[in-house]
């Protein structure tokens, strides 16, 4: 059996820092000793001097190939892990989707037919609910006990994803009895399509308008009204892609008064703005996602809960359109603008230089990017931390090394760069996906199919 060794590193974990060597067997870490491992042996070693050693990113919300607006999010399955084992992120949980007037068994088939033997890191499924009835109500039960433990909700998109209140209830009623976890899309869609009409009746129609209409009020509303009716329901509650600071400030109110109601951001909330919607010549259409970037005081919220673990967990929400001929589909049109933006490769190095400008410490780093996400969807301590008995999902990140973000050199199959020219210190130069080198010195050595599915457990957190 390969055993591997990694000498002379910083681990860092979520909760330490200890300059250690890890020695790797059979796809698991099986030792770690802080003083000299002289009497191991190895037919693998990696030098690890002067670098951080840590566990491979979970980025616990990405949409492969998702249909939106008559098109597909670019990244195929294949495409989208190997960026993923790039920038350093070891296991993604992607949205399998319900067909409405379908069963979530065959959304999740259909998902299985996409990744299956396709992807380069291991993979696991939430289960996008929009169709809430007593036949896929009584399936969630079903597919908790397969390990498809969470199951998202949306307050927006009317007659697509949207599920009334009635419905959410129902959804949260089954979590409390069967140990799912509620995720939520918290805006107010049926308002904000009030909105776009207006908007696009008064000439409106940027890119820029799409920020406008998705109002901060509307996300803080339907951020309330999920939390009330989660108490309601005596369920657990996750709010994906939290981007106002009106809307935490309901996450974080909720949470004084002891509820167990749980926040996502993302690192275009955290470094981009309304300004970017504002680029000419439509070149705003890039940063049109939802919710919606916020102007940038919002930032330093979002900065501020992440430091008071009123958020917990930093995904991407990674769901790429091309600007050309995807994007381009709604100009003159911003309501016809396919939703999302890609950030799979990017997320470990961004919030790295989070670190590095002193917004959060290293162990902070791991815990938002790492270990909390793989305890909220039942994977820890296989993923998410370097201890004996996990899975060796490993990153060797160089803490000096400088890059400039550039579609030119990312390796997500979309053609631009939201971060596009950004410089930052940090770069991913070797990982190991359950002990087999994916990225080895700055190259790719994996291959589609190596990624195995994550049955999850229960999260840590119902
Ligand atoms: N938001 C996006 O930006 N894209 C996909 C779905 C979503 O909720
Ligand atoms: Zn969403
Ligand atoms: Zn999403």
């Amino acid at each position: 059996m390969t055993r591997t060794l990694i000498t002379g590193g910083l681990v860092v974990t979520a909760s330490d820092e200890l300059h250690a060597d890890v020695l790797v067997e059979g796809g698991r870490v099986v030792a770690l000793a802080t003083h000299d491992s002289h009497g191991w042996t190895a037919g693998h070693r990696i030098d690890a001097r002067g670098k951080y050693v840590i566990p491979g990113g979970v980025d616990a919300h990405t949409h492969m190939e998702m249909p939106f607006g008559g098109t597909f999010a670019s990244d195929t399955f294949e495409t989208g892990t190997r960026a993923a084992a790039w920038g350093g992120t070891t296991t993604i949980v992607d949205f399998a989707i319900q067909p409405k007037g379908g069963s979530l068994g065959e959304g999740l088939d259909a998902w299985h037919e996409k990744a299956d033997g396709r992807c380069a890191v291991d993979y696991g499924f939430h289960m996008i609910m929009s169709d809430v009835n007593p036949s896929s109500l009584r399936e969630m039960d079903t597919l908790v006990s397969e390990g498809v433990t969470s199951f998202k909700l949306f307050t927006a998109y009317p007659g697509v994803f949207l599920s009334d209140d009635g419905q959410i209830l129902r959804a949260m009623q089954q979590a409390a009895g069967n140990g799912g976890l509620v995720m939520t899309h918290a805006e107010n869609g049926l308002a904000i399509d009030v909105l776009v009409e207006q908007a696009l009746a008064r000439g409106e129609r940027d890119p820029r308008h799409h920020g406008e209409v998705r109002k901060a009020l509307l996300e803080a509303e339907a951020t309330h009204r999920v939390i009330k009716l989660s108490q309601v329901a005596g369920a657990s509650l996750y709010v994906v892609h939290v981007s106002a600071q009106e809307a935490l400030a309901e996450l974080a109110r909720a949470r004084d008064e002891g509820l167990p109601v749980f926040g996502e951001t993302c690192p275009q909330y955290l470094f981009l703005s309304t300004g970017n919607l504002a680029e000419p010549d439509f070149e705003g259409a890039k940063y049109v996602c939802s919710t919606p970037l916020r102007p940038e005081e919002h930032q330093a919220a979002l900065w501020r809960g992440l430091r008071t673990n009123d958020l917990q967990v930093v995904s991407t929400d990674h769901c790429p359109f091309c600007f050309k001929g995807q994007k381009e589909m709604g100009r003159g049109d911003f309501s016809k603008i396919p939703n999302g933006m890609p950030g799979v490769e990017n997320r470990m190095d961004l919030l790295h230089q989070a670190v590095v400008e002193g917004r959060i410490s290293r162990r902070r780093w791991i815990e938002i990017a790492c270990a909390t996400p793989a305890r909220m969807f039942g994977l820890y301590p296989k993923k998410g931390t370097i201890a004996p008995g996990s899975d060796a999902d490993i990153v060797i990140y160089d803490p000096g090394a400088e890059q400039v973000i550039s579609a030119e050199t990312h390796h997500m199959n979309v053609d631009y760069s939201a971060y596009e020219g950004k410089r930052v210190t940090g770069r991913v130069e070797t990982v190991l996906s359950r002990g087999v080198p994916v990225i080895a010195d700055g190259e790719y050595v994996g291959h589609a199919g190596h990624g195995t599915y994550l049955p999850r457990g229960i999260s840590q957190y119902v």
